[in-house]
């Protein structure tokens, strides 16, 4: 059974296509149209063993809002879809990742229970041209389409680029961990018999 999911999605600000394997070898073909997001989005794939491909063209004229905030759409749609029933999984995933002076921490529940918490501020609001809320965005639209909760804690760090960094290869291995199959977990991991 390959763990694996399509998503299109066209709207009159965004228009994605993306495909996303959970079992995958770190492989991604990425074009965003955010440089930056491209930049997390590699991490991410590679950190997680995920395969990724993400087609976006987007609004970008206007700023880089709708096309981040839709990606993340797009891949916890995928991330849901491909999860399939859950059955066999560890269902929690928990990664401290840091990134020189900078600790990220994500915490995630494959709980079908949409929820999103964060915490700490990033220093600088650019990063080059990326507007550094828009990681916060990100996180809640792609919780709220998986329906996991995510709690994601910047612990510490001085350089912004770091600090994200540091989320997005946390986001990796939480996800990762969470997704992966545990042979001694028969059935659903829920006492509820479904998630
Ligand atoms: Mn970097």
């Amino acid at each position: 059974m390959t763990r694996t999911a399509s998503i299109e999605r066209k709207t009159n600000e965004t228009n994605i296509q993306l495909k996303f394997e959970i079992d995958g070898e770190g492989q991604s073909n990425l074009e965003t149209g955010v440089p930056f997001m491209t930049h997390m989005l590699d991490l991410f794939t590679k950190h997680g063993q995920f395969d990724l491909t993400v087609d976006a063209k987007g609004d970008t004229d206007v700023d880089d809002h709708h096309t981040t905030e839709d990606i993340g759409i797009c891949l916890g749609q995928a991330l849901r879809e491909a999860l399939g029933d859950k059955r066999g999984i560890k269902r929690y995933g928990n990664a401290f990742v840091p990134m020189d002076e900078a600790l990220a921490q994500v915490v995630v529940d494959l709980s079908n229970r949409p929820h999103f918490e964060m915490r700490g501020e990033f220093p600088q609001q650019k990063v080059g041209t990326f507007d550094t809320e828009l990681v916060y965005e990100f996180l809640w639209k792609l919780a709220l389409e998986a329906r996991m909760n995510l709690h994601v804690i910047v612990h510490y760090g001085k350089n912004t680029h770091h600090m994200i960094e540091a989320v997005f290869k946390a986001l990796g291995r939480a996800l990762d961990e969470a997704a992966m199959i545990d042979p001694r977990v028969k059935g659903v991991p829920s006492t509820k018999g479904m998630l």
